[in-house]
Order: C-alpha cells, then sequence, then structure tokens
C-alpha cells in the first residue's frame, strides 16, 4: 500500500518538474535483480532494506542532511554524486567492483554506471528532490554482466522520490543552466565516460570552474564522521570478524612459514564468517619486513625466532575494519622482542584509554609521541642525554605514522576532517601505535634491529568514553604465546 502512493507521488513531482513521465510498473514489484534485494536474498536483508542493515529511511536521512548543510552556504542547490566506473584487469575482464563510497552513503545503490542528483526544490511536499539516474535493462548485456535493476528496480530498492535512464540525465541537467544554482560535484577523472562529460557541460557551459561549481567532499565527510545505530551495529561486526580470523591465524601459525600461507589463512577467515572482501591489501611483513609500513607483497618465508606482523581487515557489508597483530611465529616472544612488543602495547592501551568524547586526535597524536619517546629511552634505543627536539625527532623516525585514523566505509574515512576536531560518540577511529627499528638502524643497538612492531584496534566513542570492537583478538603477549600455533 505504501509502494503505491509513493509511486502516485513520484509522477506527481515528475508532471510538476516538467519531466517525462515514464512508464511505472504498479501491478508487481521489481525485486530490483542487479543486487540482493529483500525479495531476493531474504537471508541478507529485511523489508525496506536498501543494504543489510540499513534502511530506506536511513538513506533518505542521510541525503536529507547533506542538502540542509550545503543549504547553509547556497539556496539553489544541485548536487552530482557519479557511482564508481568498472575497471578492467585484462581487456573485458574487469576487477570486482566497489562502489564509490559517497554514492553508496547516499543511495545505497551498488551497481555500475549510475549518477545520483540531489536538488533544491521548495515544494509544500518536499524541500529537495533525488533523482537516480542508472543503465537501462538491456537483455544483451545482461547475458554476459548478469541481471541489471533499471529503473524501476532502483526506484523499488532505494526508494529514492525518482529514478530514470542514465541517457536522460542531459534532459534532466538542461533546466539548472541558470547562474543561480550552484553545483556541488566532485571534478571527473578520465575513466568517466565522455556523455558524462558531456551532461556536466549541459549545467556548467563555458564555465567550468567558476564559482558556482563547489566540492560536497567537505560536508559529506562530516555526515560520515559519526555513525547511526545501524552502522555501528554493522562496524562491530567487521571488527568482530576480523579479530576473531586474525586469532584463528595465529592459531594455526607454525615457524617457519609462508607470508602467502598467512595471507591466505586471514582472508579466509574473514570471508567465511560473511565478510565479502577485505577491506585493503593486508599487510603480512615477517622480521625486518614489518619495517615497510606498506608492505604488500607477502611472498617471503618467515624464520624460526622472527616476528610478523599482520595489518588486516575485512569489509562485511560494505564496512571496514582495520586490525593489527605482532606475533612470534614460533609461538614464543624472545626478551628483546617482548620488551619493544611490550613497550608498544603500554603506549596503546594509554591512547585507548583517552578515547572519549571531546579529545581530538591530535591531543592522542602527541601523547603517542611523549609515551614512545619514555619507551625508547627506557630501552636505550634513544640516549637520554639528547636534547628535546632531538629526542622528538628520533622518535619520530620510529614512528612515521599517526596515531589513527577515522574508520567507516572506508579504511582512511573521512581523511580531511582536521585533526583537533574533537571526538564526539558514534565516531570510531584506529588507534595504533608502532615502534620500527630497521635492520640497517646502525643508531639503535644491535640486539633491536629488525623488528617492527605495530598495534590497532577499532575503537567506538560513546557517551562515556570508548569500546574496542576489536577485542576479541587479545594484545596481552602471554594470551598472544598461548593462541599462537595452538592448532
Ligand atoms: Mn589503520
Amino acid at each position: 500500500m505504501l509502494k503505491r502512493i509513493k509511486h502516485v507521488v513520484s509522477i506527481i513531482e515528475c508532471r510538476s518538474a516538467g519531466v517525462a513521465i515514464r512508464e511505472l510498473s504498479t501491478s508487481r514489484p521489481y525485486s530490483c535483480r542487479g543486487q540482493p534485494s529483500y525479495q531476493s536474498h531474504p537471508h541478507l536483508l529485511k523489508q525496506g532494506e536498501v543494504c543489510p542493515g540499513l534502511t530506506q529511511a536511513e538513506f533518505a536521512t542521510r541525503r536529507w542532511r547533506l542538502m540542509q548543510a550545503v543549504s547553509a552556504d547556497a539556496s539553489n542547490n544541485l548536487l552530482l554524486i557519479m557511482s564508481a566506473t568498472t575497471r578492467y584487469m585484462s581487456n573485458d575482464i574487469p576487477y570486482p567492483y566497489h562502489q564509490d563510497t559517497d554514492f553508496l552513503y547516499l543511495c545505497g545503490f551498488q551497481q555500475p554506471g549510475g549518477v545520483l542528483v540531489l536538488h533544491s526544490e521548495p515544494t509544500q511536499t518536499r524541500e529537495h528532490v533525488s533523482a537516480l539516474f542508472v543503465p537501462r535493462r538491456d537483455p544483451a548485456r545482461e547475458l554476459w554482466d548478469g541481471p541489471r535493476s533499471g529503473p524501476d528496480g532502483a526506484a523499488e530498492l532505494t526508494g529514492i522520490d525518482l529514478a530514470f535512464p542514465i541517457d536522460e540525465l542531459p534532459g534532466y541537467l538542461s533546466r539548472f543552466r541558470d547562474p543561480a544554482w550552484t553545483l556541488w560535484c566532485n571534478e571527473l577523472d578520465l575513466d568517466h565516460p565522455g556523455w558524462l562529460r558531456r551532461s556536466f557541460d549541459v549545467v556548467l557551459g563555458e564555465a567550468r570552474h567558476d564559482a558556482r561549481l563547489r566540492s560536497p567532499n567537505n560536508y559529506l565527510q562530516l555526515l560520515r564522521l559519526v555513525k547511526s545505530p545501524a552502522e555501528q551495529h554493522l562496524m562491530e561486526m567487521a571488527a568482530k570478524i576480523t579479530a576473531q580470523a586474525l586469532v584463528d591465524t595465529m592459531a594455526t601459525c607454525k615457524a617457519p612459514v609462508d607470508e602467502a600461507y598467512l595471507y591466505a589463512k586471514f582472508e579466509f577467515e574473514c570471508r567465511v564468517r560473511g565478510a565479502e572482501i577485505l577491506a585493503y591489501p593486508p599487510v603480512i611483513a615477517g622480521g625486518n619486513r614489518a619495517n615497510t609500513l606498506h608492505y604488500v607483497k607477502n611472498n617471503q618465508i618467515i624464520k624460526n625466532g622472527e616476528l610478523v606482523l599482520v595489518d588486516g581487515g575485512c569489509e562485511y557489508r560494505n564496512y571496514a575494519s582495520d586490525v593489527t597483530r605482532t606475533w612470534p611465529v614460533n609461538g614464543r616472544f624472545s626478551a628483546v622482542q617482548v620488551a619493544v612488543y611490550e613497550a608498544v602495547l603500554r603506549v596503546q592501551r594509554a591512547c585507548v584509554a583517552q578515547c572519549r568524547p571531546g579529545t581530538t586526535l591530535q591531543h592522542l597524536q602527541q601523547l603517542m609521541l611523549t609515551l614512545l619517546e619514555d619507551e625508547l629511552q627506557e630501552l636505550r634505543i634513544v640516549d637520554t642525554q639528547l636534547d628535546h627536539s632531538e629526542k622528538r625527532k628520533a622518535t619520530q623516525r620510529y614512528c612515521p605514522h599517526h596515531v589513527g585514523h577515522f574508520l567507516g566505509l572506508d579504511v582512511h574515512d573521512s581523511p580531511s576532517v582536521p585533526h583537533n576536531l574533537p571526538l564526539q560518540p558514534a565516531m570510531l577511529l584506529t588507534i595504533e601505535p608502532g615502534l620500527y627499528i630497521p635492520e640497517g638502524d646502525d643508531k639503535a643497538p644491535a640486539a633491536f634491529r629488525g623488528i617492527g612492531v605495530r598495534i590497532e584496534d577499532d575503537i567506538l566513542i560513546t557517551d562515556t568514553g570508548a569500546r574496542v570492537l576489536s577485542a576479541g583478538c587479545p594484545t596481552d603477549p602471554e594470551d598472544i604465546e598461548s593462541i599462537c600455533g595452538s592448532r
């Protein structure tokens, strides 16, 4: 019943907006076809959900909030958000498709070739209109690529105000030529098809870079920073799956071991628990390779007596996790290894303990550096006789990365949000101090060279403090030793 009313409203809006009225099927449901829906995948979605756990109402609220935010800056607003393009591994063989996360955040449509248009339209019924332009159904292409939603399936799934075939986008945009409209849109890159560029030229004409064109990024990143209860639940699931996969990876680890084996084991344990993919190429770094921060080759043999640093995270229902553990591949930390490990662990726990509303990433970064500096002097890796600035420089050499980052649909979520922004309940971040002493570092005592340790957890800011979502994988060295090689 509700659905029928929605269609009637859509038709009225089409008329009032002067848009050609498309055929609307009200006789039978579409069941979407191009991505899981309540009808096709009842084990994943409940009725009214666009993506598992996320309702049509939640997506509508996100769009409304974004339009409210930009309305503070300008009055006639047109937003265009593009879906990600399909990338190819080899001529016509695509990589697994991964939707643009802003597009996904605003409408939940997971198929390529779409454009989301949001524009102000102060009427008695609503303040703005959301229109989704998607590829038409095409039996010849669908034979190869699988089913598509088409506009009707997209409308039914997302509950969006309007849905049209993508080729109608230039016509729809022609009424926004008036310079009174502010266009909020990210720059197109070379991957976007030529017809999309031409659609944008319809709005902007010759004035491609004038003041009418603005980026919605800052507003979107601030909105995405604070997670709804449904998002918090999905992120907690992602962190739990990753934590358990790390436990299982440790448990089957015996020296010597191939990094590639640990990679496969970790990914397998994530995916059998329901994660679709990994959120990023994991770092599986044995011995000195842990000192290469973005080591992702994962193809060396880790020798008996070495540590392995595993920085990995699954993506569960589009939400990322990001956890790091470091363990001895033979199940026993050496005295030197455990000394470095416990130094990092004390700093990590102290930083996590400071996570609460009102603190900032900037403060946590300073805290991490101060504490690491003390630990490095205690370990006699940094000389206590150095002056303050030399000690800080040395500390930053042994931990060149930041204490953490925000986490969400992207593993490095909301990256442009300033680090002096006070944390609020429902924000999610990582806390990940490390110490990296490369084997060629002749300033450090020889015994420490070649050791790299990082400990990273996913933290949800709550009303009163914080909760460690990835606590399912222990960090205590004795717990780690008892898990290692236990299976
Ligand atoms: Mn991280």
